[in-house]
């Protein structure tokens, strides 16, 4: 409560405005060259009414921003300038971004947990599980994608009632991961727990772990295939019902460095049924702790995923749309993603934006129009 105060006097004490706006609009319509560059070689819907159509907006501040994160529902900036990060608070006017200068913030230390990954993060979870996190560091898979060679070598999870779960893996296998996404798959209203999963001698799987009641440990559900090589990796993306059918798909890039191909998997009971794929995605930077390069939105068509293409010099867009899935791209920049993707609604018109940073510091929006 008391850090809620304090952002929300933060909030009202911020009156400046940096920088100069500049936005434009990048016409996707029919029959624009930016349209016909953007969707050549990849699917075209049938009419306009299931084209999924945006507006672009960029931003230039004075200094260039270098991590975008969530804070009360908020996304926040933060710029690194000669006297250190400065942070703001990312909000469209009109149809131009704009950053709200945040006199005094300081980011709040993250949720630690005991023999918790040092980098890893404290998942909330909205059914029976309060909250989960990876355990046990270990050294034993020496890989680093995620920055660093310190893997998990388990999972533990808080249940409303208090109770903890966890479990062990053997040393065949470690958790390439910094966080274990809740969802409830199966509609039984109990979450499951979702997690890269590398074998050492066979790379990366992704598994998904549940509970059942009266047993006080959790339980692999499902996994999938591993790669099949050491040091292949795969990063999740997002988890929602992309093709309406009332059953949650998990959408992952497998192999994200090297030609990454998005994959949608549903769970059917103890199976991970893969529903299709598409190679030319990324949602990872080689060494990098972010993994969120992913954002989901529905501006009333259904949900729409948003992820950066193979090299991140682009955002594609995929949905799916009555005979099936749909991946158009967005006009393309020279400078690569390098911020998470985030979704939020930045001018309180009721649907979610798009943002996300790049190379050079340059703040983009993908606005609904
Ligand atoms: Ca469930
Ligand atoms: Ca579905
Ligand atoms: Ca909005």
């Amino acid at each position: 409560m008391r850090a809620g105060w304090i952002i929300q006097t933060l909030f009202l004490a911020a009156i400046a405005l940096v920088g100069s706006h500049q936005a434009w609009a990048t016409d996707m319509g029919a029959g624009s060259d930016a349209e016909r560059e953007a969707v050549t070689g990849f699917d075209r819907s049938k009419g306009s009414n299931d084209r999924i159509s945006v507006n672009i907006l960029s931003y230039a501040p004075a200094h260039p921003i270098r991590a975008l994160f969530a804070d009360n529902g908020k996304v926040i900036a933060e710029t690194s300038s000669p006297l250190g990060s400065t942070f703001y608070n990312v909000t469209i006017k009109g149809d131009a971004l704009a950053l709200k200068y945040l006199p005094g913030y300081r980011k709040r230390p993250p949720p630690r947990q005991a023999n918790m990954l040092p980098d890893g993060i404290v998942s909330q979870g909205t059914v029976d599980i309060a909250e989960a996190w990876l355990i046990g560091p270990t050294k034993r898979y020496g890989h680093g994608v995620l920055g660093d060679g310190i893997e998990a070598s388990g999972l533990s999870a808080r249940l409303r009632d208090g109770r903890i779960l966890s479990y062990q893996l053997s040393n065949a296998s470690v958790f390439e991961d910094r966080s274990v996404r809740l969802a409830d798959l199966d509609d039984d209203g109990r979450d499951e727990l979702i997690v890269v999963r590398s074998y050492l001698d066979a790379g990366a799987a992704l598994t998904v772990f549940g509970h059942k009641p009266g047993v006080e440990a959790l339980r692999v559900v499902a996994e999938t295939e591993p790669i099949g090589l050491p040091y292949r990796w795969l990063n999740p993306a997002a988890i929602a019902d992309f093709d309406g059918d009332g059953r949650v798909e998990i959408a992952l890039v497998v192999t994200p460095h090297i030609g990454g191909i998005l994959k949608m998997y549903e769970l059917r009971g103890r199976r991970l049924v893969e529903e299709w794929s598409r190679d030319g995605f990324s949602n990872h930077a080689m060494g990098s702790r972010i993994q969120a390069m992913a954002a989901v939105v529905d501006w009333g068509k259904g949900p729409v995923l948003y992820l950066p293409d193979a090299h991140r010099h682009g955002i594609r867009q995929v949905y799916f749309a009555e005979d099936g899935y749909r991946v158009q791209a967005l006009p393309g920049h020279e400078q690569p993603i390098i911020t998470a993707l985030m979704a939020a609604d930045l001018d309180g018109d009721g649907f979610d934006e798009v943002v996300y940073g790049l190379g050079n510091g340059e703040l983009r929006a993908l606005h609904r129009r």
